[in-house]
């Protein structure tokens, strides 16, 4: 297992001096939500670019990237990774900075898991 386990941390205190009180008490401990990163599909980025892409903006090996690049241009839209909100966003960012840049109308978006 990874990751804390809620309700167990370190400051978790049996005595509440300000009401004198010996009370329990569970710190509320939420998981994030968690967004997918999208590419989508055009007729016109080369193949290269979406794999260098994958490559940089989402630590993904050549392999692994060029199956993901080939899964967009048969289906339309694949999966990146999964983020929390503001990692997501990021992501988004720097693949369509990236295109933009480059001259490529390569387009990326974000979704709820
Ligand atoms: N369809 C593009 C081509 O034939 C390649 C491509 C793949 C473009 C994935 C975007 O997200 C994409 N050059």
């Amino acid at each position: 297992m990874t990751g804390n386990t809620p309700g167990k941390g370190p400051d978790q205190g049996d005595d509440d001096f300000s009401t004198g009180l010996a009370t329990k008490t569970r710190p509320t401990v939420k998981k994030p939500s968690l967004y997918r990163v999208l590419l989508l599909n055009d007729d016109y980025t080369p193949m290269e670019f979406v794999v260098h892409v994958l490559e940089k903006y989402f630590n993904k090996g050549q392999d692994e990237a060029l199956q993901i690049m080939l899964h967009v241009h048969q289906n339309g839209v694949g999966v990146c990774g999964t983020f929390t909100y503001e990692v997501a966003e990021t992501k988004v960012t720097q693949v369509i900075d990236s295109a933009r840049s480059n001259q490529h109308p390569l387009q990326c978006t974000m979704e709820k898991e």
